[in-house]
């Protein structure tokens, strides 16, 4: 009794200490949720784009729209598991075996990422755009790698 209360114990602690990474139930909904997630992040860029047009940009809409982009973009990645590799995307095959160059790439656009962030928090428009600008690039990158048309 004493060791299935104690196997007990120590199989509820692992489930709680199991870090924040994706777990799926099936590989669909994998490609689901970094398909979801690159959408959102699509949208904070269009939301960001829009207002650096405007003739008065809102930055609140611009600060709210590069912290909700900072906060997601380490979760497509975990979209890419096991299983995943021959569902239909958009995926070219090659990012499944260009691991390092892959991760180099994502982290890139996190850098950025972080870099506008922190140009949307400071209120400097002149560096929003810049900043802007630069997650584009890193966007792009990988888009023109490892996405088809
Ligand atoms: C965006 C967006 C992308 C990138 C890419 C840059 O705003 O949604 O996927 O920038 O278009 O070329």
């Amino acid at each position: 009794m004493k060791a299935l209360v104690c196997t007990m114990f120590t199989a509820i602690a692992a489930a709680v200490a199991m870090p924040v990474h994706a777990q799926f139930s099936k590989p669909e909904d994998a490609v689901r949720y970094r398909q979801s997630a690159f959408f959102l992040m699509g949208q904070q860029m269009g939301r960001i784009n829009g207002q650096l047009r405007a003739d008065k940009p809102n930055l609140q809409t611009i600060q709210s729209a590069a912290a909700l982009l900072n906060a997601v973009d380490q979760a497509p990645y975990e979209g890419f598991g096991p299983g995943t590799e021959t569902l239909k995307s958009r995926t070219k095959p090659e990012l499944y075996r260009d691991g390092p160059k892959v991760r180099e790439l994502a982290e890139r656009m996190q850098a950025e990422v972080t870099k506008l962030d922190a140009a949307a928090k400071s209120g400097d428009l002149a560096a929003v755009r810049a900043a802007f600008g630069a997650v584009g690039q890193s966007c792009k990158a990988c888009h023109d790698q490892y996405r088809t048309d």
